[in-house]
C-alpha cells in the first residue's frame, strides 16, 4: 500500500499536496519549522527536523512510507542530501520535485556568485541601498559590509536583534507580485538586489522589477546536490507515483 512523504516548503510542494489530497493518496506533509505559521496543507502535516539521516530512516519505518517526494527548495541542500541517503538505506523510492534555475534575459544585469560569502565580497564598494531578498538565515554574513543600508525581506517579525546595524525590515511572505516588487524597489530606493537562484514563480517578480528599473542583481547560484531522480512538474510526480500503485 502506497504512503507518501512530501517534504515541503515551496509553492510546488503546496501544489503537489493539493493534487495528492484530491486523489485521496495516503500522504504526510512535512515542514522544517522555519517560520511561525507555515501555510496549512490539505494533508496530515508534521513540523520539525527528523534528526538527521537516522531520524529520517526511523520515521520512514515507523510511518511505513513507501515513496518520498523531496519538494524542498534548491538551497535546502542538507535535507535533499539526507533524503537520498535515507531512501537508499530503507529501499524507499524517492524523487525530487524541483524547478529549473532562472536564466538571465536581455536587460538583466546579473552578477553570478557561487555562495553567500561571494555575494558579501561583491558588495565591497561605496554605500548603497541594498535589498537582501535571501530570508533570515544568512544575514550575519553581510555585517562584513556595514557601509550599506540593507532592506531585508523577512517572513516573520524578528524576535531578537538582527546581526546588522543599518537596515529596514520588510515583513512579507511570497508568492510576490510584479506590482508589489516594483513598489518595494521604488519606495525603498533600492540600488542593488542580492538574491538566490531559487527558480519558480514565487520569487521571480523582483527580477522582472529589477530589469524594468535597470537595477543590478547579485545572483547566488545553487549549491551542489547529490545526483537523484528529478521531476520539474506536478504531473511528472503524479505519473511517477502512479507507476507504483
Ligand atoms: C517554512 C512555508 C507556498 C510556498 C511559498 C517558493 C515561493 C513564497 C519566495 C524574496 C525571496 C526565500 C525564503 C522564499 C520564497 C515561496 C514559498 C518562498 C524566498 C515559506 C515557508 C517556509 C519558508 C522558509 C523560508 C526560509 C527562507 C526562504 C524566505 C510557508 C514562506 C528568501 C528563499 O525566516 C526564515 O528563517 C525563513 C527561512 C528558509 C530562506 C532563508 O534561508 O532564510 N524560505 N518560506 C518552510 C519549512 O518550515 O519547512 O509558510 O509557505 C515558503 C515559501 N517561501 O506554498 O506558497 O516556492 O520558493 N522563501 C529564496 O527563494 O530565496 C523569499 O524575499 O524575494
Ligand atoms: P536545509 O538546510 O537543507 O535543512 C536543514 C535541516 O532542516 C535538515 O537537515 C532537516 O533537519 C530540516 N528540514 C529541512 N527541510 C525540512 C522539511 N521539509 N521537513 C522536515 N525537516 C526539514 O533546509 P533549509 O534551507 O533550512 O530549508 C528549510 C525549509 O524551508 C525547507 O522546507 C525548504 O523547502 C524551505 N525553504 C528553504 C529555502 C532556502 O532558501 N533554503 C527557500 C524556500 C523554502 P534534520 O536533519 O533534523 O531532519
Amino acid at each position: 500500500m502506497i504512503k507518501i512523504l512530501i517534504l515541503g516548503g515551496t509553492s510546488e510542494a503546496s501544489a503537489l499536496a493539493s493534487a495528492v489530497a484530491k486523489r485521496g493518496l495516503p500522504a504526510i506533509f512535512s515542514y522544517a519549522g522555519r517560520v511561525n505559521s507555515p501555510k496549512p496543507q490539505p494533508l496530515p502535516t508534521r513540523i520539525g527536523g527528523f534528526g538527521g539521516v537516522s531520524g529520517l530512516v526511523a520515521f520512514l519505518a515507523r510511518e511505513r512510507i513507501t515513496h518520498i517526494v523531496d519538494a524542498t527548495h534548491p538551497f535546502a541542500a542538507q535535507m535533499s542530501t539526507n533524503v537520498v541517503a535515507a531512501a537508499a538505506q530503507r529501499g524507499v523510492k524517492a524523487i525530487a520535485l524541483t524547478r529549473p534555475a532562472w536564466q538571465p534575459v536581455d536587460g538583466d544585469q546579473w552578477q553570478s556568485v557561487a555562495s553567500v560569502e561571494e555575494a558579501v565580497s561583491a558588495l565591497a564598494y561605496p554605500p548603497q541601498r541594498v535589498l537582501l531578498a535571501i530570508g533570515r538565515m544568512h544575514l550575519a554574513s553581510f555585517a562584513a559590509q556595514p557601509q550599506h543600508h540593507y532592506v531585508l525581506r523577512l517572513v516573520d517579525q524578528p524576535t531578537s536583534p538582527l546581526p546588522l546595524s543599518d537596515y529596514t525590515a520588510v515583513i512579507d511572505r511570497g508568492p510576490f507580485t510584479l506590482e508589489g516588487d516594483l513598489a518595494l524597489l521604488e519606495n525603498q530606493r533600492i540600488e542593488r538586489i542580492v538574491c538566490k537562484n531559487s527558480g519558480g514563480e514565487g520569487a521571480a517578480s523582483k527580477l522582472t522589477a529589477a530589469r524594468r528599473l535597470g537595477l543590478p542583481v547579485v545572483m547566488i547560484e545553487r549549491p551542489q546536490l547529490p545526483s537523484r531522480h528529478e521531476a520539474h512538474s506536478i504531473e511528472d510526480v503524479i505519473s511517477w507515483l502512479g507507476d507504483h500503485y
